[in-house]
């Protein structure tokens, strides 16, 4: 049978990424992925759950890329960390080991219970696991003691039953991955177009012609976007990078799948433009673009979309007032960009018809994400750029799934229609106040007023802020129940009852009494599709996250507390229950999952209709809202600066190009960031000549990097070594998680109280 292995990705080199591709599978031993790989993306196949970019809506053979291959990979090693594993290693021994060696023990093959007299943890039957967290639960002194947290990568029929399991349990504290990651654009966009979605569809990719990329490195975060890019650049389309880094994988492209790109390592150009805008300058540079928009306009250009700014709009007059009050010389000044610059970009905005602006974690990760945004719906709202092919608003969502999951009802924050649904459905009434989010949750461990802990997925303290105190404060939990595929080093910091779970990967076959099950999931541009894992599961001992979700469920809410209307095991038996069960709650709350059984059985899905794609705008006035947003005086920085003196430096925490979150992959030759040349260490800090310059600093030096923190705690990372690079005087970069124990909780996006993890005030000293 042939493969025809064609890669969509390949930035700046073509050989580089197939080479990485065929690593990820050497290093891993991971043969089973080779059967995995050509189903990845494709109807009856497997969603990767590498990322959330939508899939091709064009019949094409390989729909994957070099990091969906690392993924895979990693989830089908042939590595396994047994209770014998476990048995050998205590957990405190196993906390002095890396991130990448917790990673490398492989997969988890059977349920165990943290045992404190031996300090490991041992292997325990699963109803017996079922039963003690059940009974802790149920030893509460109030539901809200206990958080739900979520990772994003789960499908739907996961999901669901957990949300529910939070609610019929009593409480909405449900922090979840999008906390941390794109919740301040969930609320810009929710707040002016009426749904907090991407009004982007993978199809208007083919009709712009011209695209803004916002604080994003998809050649290493995703790849398959760069193809786009890649096709949209052929065609003539002009695309702007806004990154204070200079990423060689936004300006290059060799395509894998264009035999000369690869094999002469010429590719094509992606960003024509590049806007190195500082850390945390957005805002004003986005500012910037809608004063050159005005004065274009009042120059006679008729460059506004009038008709559309009448007709489905309101809030321009503030909004076009608060713009003009600001004078170049602060738009300059907080952007780090000239003001020739700005109007360079606002003439490729102007002389383009149809635009789309996207955007990942360097806008969502500040203390004035959601103004940030809201200026960029502003700036799309003047040429009517919301409801057109070709055009529109995307977040790039990062976990596979992570967008389902609120969908489907996980959330610190549900929609009044959504609890509605519960009831009726259900026959109980579910909580109506919102619960903790993950900034919120944090605190409550530290503070003592949280007492249980449920994480279906991810790292939540390594992904978070202040990890070294947070996972203290986690021991001194009642509870702590971790479903995983692998080990992290949030489980290594159990509650007094520990439970490490271990479920089925997204790859594996899942048989249930109700026969062999797929799930579903939904990606950033709201196709929701299915996704069936073919291969053996690592171990025998290993259930379904829906068998394990209900289960904790039935277990904790059985017996007299049971709520009739609620059939767990239907719902982990045969996921079409669940799916009958999401159509019925949506029907009142959530447009698009009419039929829902019946229509996840096509070969791509379907869509869930985007109220402002249509142009139907689902807020509070009924229209488009203009935002009149200031430039803020009050900042993290200028606090810091003020605090701590001219030295201090705003560090940007990033993603290496192996990578996945809190994962960290070890490439055995050593490959650490490929596009940015980084080998054999990632205690680096990405600095530039100026900067150190200024502080008597040089290249190859080592420093310790010590937190300007508002709170006054001493948080410091040792030894790093200064590379000079192409970045804003005054901003660092590093990657994540080594140097998120330099992050307070208290830094966080006004509103959305998501970490400001790219805004992080620090100072450098010469390594001790
Ligand atoms: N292989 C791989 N794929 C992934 C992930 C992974 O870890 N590995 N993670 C997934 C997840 S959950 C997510 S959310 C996404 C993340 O995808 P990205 O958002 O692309 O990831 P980051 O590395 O956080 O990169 C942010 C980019 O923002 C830039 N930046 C930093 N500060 C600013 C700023 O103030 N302004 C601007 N304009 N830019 C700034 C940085 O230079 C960097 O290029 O990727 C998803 N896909
Ligand atoms: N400093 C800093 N911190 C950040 C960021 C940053 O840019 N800078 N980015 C933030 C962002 S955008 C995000 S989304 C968060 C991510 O936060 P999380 O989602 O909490 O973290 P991950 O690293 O994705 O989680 C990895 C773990 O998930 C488990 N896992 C993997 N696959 C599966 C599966 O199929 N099922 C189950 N049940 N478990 C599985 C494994 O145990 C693995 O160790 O991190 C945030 N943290
Ligand atoms: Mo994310």
């Amino acid at each position: 049978m042939q493969h025809p292995i064609r890669f969509y990705d390949k930035p700046a080199g073509g050989l580089g990424s197939l080479n990485g591709t065929a690593k990820a599978l050497r290093s891993n031993s991971a043969l089973p992925a080779l059967r995995v790989l050509p189903q990845l993306n494709q109807p009856g196949g497997v969603d990767c759950p590498g990322c959330a970019y939508p899939d091709s809506p064009k019949d094409k053979a390989v729909d994957f890329c070099e990091q969906g291959a690392w993924a895979i990979a990693h989830e089908s090693t042939a590595r396994r960390a047994t209770p014998e594993f476990f048995a050998a290693n205590p957990l405190a021994a196993l906390r002095t080991r890396a991130e990448w060696e917790l990673e490398g023990f492989g997969r988890l093959t059977a349920p165990m219970l943290y045992d404190g007299a031996s300090d490991t943890y041992r292997e325990i039957e699963w109803q017996a696991a079922f039963k003690l967290a059940a009974g802790a639960l149920r030893a509460l002194d109030a539901p809200g003691r206990a958080v739900f947290y979520a990772s994003g990568r789960s499908s739907n029929e996961a999901a669901f039953p957990y949300q529910l399991f939070a609610r019929a349990f009593g409480t909405n504290n449900m922090p979840d991955s999008s906390n941390y990651c794109h919740e301040s654009s969930g609320m810009a966009l929710g707040t002016t177009l009426g749904v907090g979605k991407s009004t982007v569809t993978r199809e208007d990719f083919e009709h712009a012609e011209a695209i803004f990329v916002f604080g994003q490195n998809p050649a290493t975060n995703h790849p398959r976007m760069l193809g786009d890019l890649r096709e949209a650049s052929l065609r003539g389309c002009r695309i702007a990078a806004f990154n204070p880094m200079l990423e060689p994988g936004l300006r290059g492209f060799a395509d894998p799948q264009s035999l000369v790109e690869t094999l002469t390592g010429r590719g094509t150009r992606i960003a024509s433009e590049y806007f190195q805008v500082r850390v945390g300058g957005d805002l004003a540079a986005i500012t910037g673009m809608c004063k050159a928009v005005l004065e274009a306009e009042e120059a006679g250009g008729k460059v506004l979309d009038r008709d559309f700014i009448a007709r489905h709009t309101t809030g321009f007059e503030d909004f076009a007032a608060a713009v003009q009050t600001q004078s170049w010389q602060q738009v300059e000044q907080d952007s780090g960009l000239s003001r020739e610059q700005i109007e360079k970009a606002a003439a490729i905005y102007i002389a383009s018809r149809a635009t789309i602006a996207t955007w990942c974690m360097g806008l969502t990760q500040h203390e004035y994400a959601i103004e940030t945004i809201q200026m960029l719906v502003n700036l799309m709202l003047l040429r009517g750029n919301v409801g057109k092919p070709g055009a529109g608003l995307m977040p790039v969502r990062g976990h596979s799934n992570v967008q389902g999951d609120r969908t489907v009802g996980v959330t610190n924050r549900p929609k009044k229609e959504w609890l509605e649904g519960l009831e009726r459905v259900f026959g109980f009434t579910p909580p109506a106040q919102n619960g903790l989010d993950a900034v919120a949750a944090i605190n409550g461990i530290m503070d003592g007023s949280v007492h249980a802990f449920l994480g279906l997925g991810g790292n939540f303290a390594v992904a978070g802020p202040d990890t070294p105190r947070v996972l203290q404060a986690m021991q001194g939990l009642q509870l702590t129940v971790h479903i995983a595929t692998k080990l992290n080093r949030t489980h290594l910091h159990p509650g007094r009852v520990g439970l490490l779970l271990p479920c089925l990967s997204r790859t594996e076959r899942d048989e249930q009494e109700g026969g062999r099950q797929f799930v579903s999931v939904e990606d950033t541009a709201s196709m929701v599709h299915a996704s069936a894992g073919r291969s053996d599961p690592a171990s025998a001992k290993l259930r379904s996250e829906p068998h394990i979700v209900t289960e904790l469920a039935r277990h904790t809410l059985g017996g007299a507390a049971a709520i009739p209307g609620i059939d767990w095991q239907a719902m982990g038996r045969d996921y079409s229950v669940t799916r009958a069960l999401i159509e019925q709650v949506a029907s009142t709350a959530v447009a698009g999952f009419e039929k829902y059984n019946d229509r996840i059985a096509q070969p791509r899905g379907f869509h869930l209709p985007n109220s402002a794609r249509n142009r139907d705008w689902k807020t509070a006035s009924g229209k488009a809202q203009f935002s009149a947003i200031a430039l803020p005086q009050d900042t993290i920085m200028g606090r810091a600066r003020a605090a701590f003196g001219d030295d201090v430096l705003c560090l940007a925490t990033v993603r290496a190009h192996r990578q996945y979150n809190t994962t960290v992959y070890r490439d055995t030759t050593g490959e650490v960031d490929r596009y940015r040349g980084v080998h054999h260490t990632r205690k680096v800090l990405f600095i530039s000549a100026g900067t150190m310059a200024r502080l008597g600093l040089r290249g190859g030096q080592l420093v310790d990097v010590h937190a300007a923190a508002p709170d006054g705690i001493a948080r410091k990372c040792a030894g790093y070594q200064l590379v000079q690079y192409d970045v804003p005087d005054g901003d660092v970069f590093g990657y994540f998680p080594e140097l998120t124990p330099l992050i307070s909780p208290a830094l966080v996006a006004r509103g959305s109280a998501t970490p400001a993890f790219k805004e992080v005030p620090v100072l450098l000293k010469p390594a001790e």
